[in-house]
């Protein structure tokens, strides 16, 4: 038997319990023919306000730490493809979700370390947590990585990484896969050898198109900026600059997006990125969004309230506001946060909504 009308409230508003039963017969009977009665899953369908499954949650990185480094010693990068510990939303376990529609979770690559040249549909983004000497290649570029540069893999560029330092490297992945995936529009390959042929001399993105200027007569067919490196010295250098003239936003400090600077939208067509400075003793006015956000603290130090929750975050922590709950942060030390959703996803459909409280 069929428990969704005593399990929800929305449907027993619809739906005269005592007649329920004199119609089972019908359900038992349509359901053989592959139909089902709208009436009984209306409310749950479509429902008053966002119903976020993903809960509000805190990764504390000096918890996290530990796990990562257990994993280098039980598996190579070579077994795993990626050595990863996938951030798992506990309102949605066993899903590789972080928030309901993204992915998010924590590679580490030890010194000598590579992790082998594939491609996929779903675009990626690298957050650098920890470590210096390590690179990403991407599409035939590398790139170093450095704590709190933005890396972008767009949708089907051959990627591979490697670890040329003397310490281990940790990046957050961000994903769209399960977008990707909702509209069954995955593709992925492996590439036939340990890397992928390097193509352009590292750096050459951004002298192309790094410094408001574009090569004249070419053309770019990709919606994914051409910038894939966006490095943390740059961003916040210009955020502390603006920090110094303009007023903080009440709701967001000092918040930028990143951009694709040909058209102006964000930087991945799937996933929103942005960087935020909150000053020593700002506190946010609340606010809430339809984008569910996970942050990464980069520096700094404060709290934020998510609905009922307080988390106290400090630097490499990572946290997760869900859709439509009021937030409001509270920084005891200048902080740097990064954060991503699926806004821009939001914002082409018309549904994306936000307010301040
Ligand atoms: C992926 O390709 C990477 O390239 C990391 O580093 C995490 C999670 C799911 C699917 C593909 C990477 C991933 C991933």
């Amino acid at each position: 038997m069929n428990m969704t009308i005593e399990q929800d409230d929305g449907l027993v508003a619809t739906v005269d319990r005592e007649a329920e039963a004199g119609r089972m017969d019908f359900y038992r009977r349509a359901r053989g023919k592959n139909l089902a009665p709208l009436w009984r899953v209306l409310h749950g369908l479509v429902t008053e306000q966002p119903v976020p499954r993903c809960a509000p949650v805190l990764w504390r990185y000096s918890e996290l730490r530990p796990y990562l480094m257990e994993s280098c010693d039980l598996i190579s990068t070579q077994e795993a493809e990626r050595r990863v510990m996938v951030l798992e939303n506990p309102g949605l376990p066993g899903q590789s979700r972080v928030t309901q529609s993204l992915y998010g979770g924590l590679q580490v690559l030890l010194p000598g370390e590579t992790a082998p040249p594939h491609r996929h549909a779903a675009s990626a983004l690298r957050f650098i947590i920890e470590g210096t000497d390590a690179y990403t290649a991407v599409a035939g570029e590398k790139t170093m990585m450095e704590p709190g540069d933005f890396i972008i893999t767009p949708s089907m560029a051959w990627h591979d990484h490697g670890n040329d330092g003397a310490a281990p490297v940790v990046w957050l992945d961000g994903l769209d896969m399960h977008i990707v995936n909702t509209l069954a529009a995955s593709f992925r390959e492996n590439y036939p050898a340990p890397t992928h042929p390097i193509e352009r001399p590292e750096g050459a993105a951004m002298a192309e198109v790094g410094s408001n200027l574009a090569p004249l007569g070419q053309t770019y067919a990709s919606q994914t900026s051409p910038i894939f490196n966006y490095p943390y010295r740059r961003t916040r250098e210009a955020i502390s600059a603006m920090a110094s003239f303009r007023k903080p936003d009440p709701c967001h400090g000092f918040k930028m997006r990143y951009l694709n600077p040909l058209t102006g939208g964000w930087a991945i067509p799937t996933i929103s990125t942005t960087m935020q400075l909150l000053p020593h003793g700002f506190e946010t006015r609340g606010y809430r969004s339809t984008d569910s956000t996970v942050f990464v603290v980069v520096e700094g130090e404060g709290v934020s309230k998510i609905g009922e929750l307080e988390f106290h975050w400090g630097p490499k922590d990572i946290f997760v506001v869900p859709s439509w709950m009021p937030v409001q942060h509270l920084a005891s030390q200048d902080a740097f946060l990064f954060g991503y959703s699926d806004r821009v996803v939001q914002e082409k459909l018309d549904l994306f909504r936000e307010e301040a409280l």
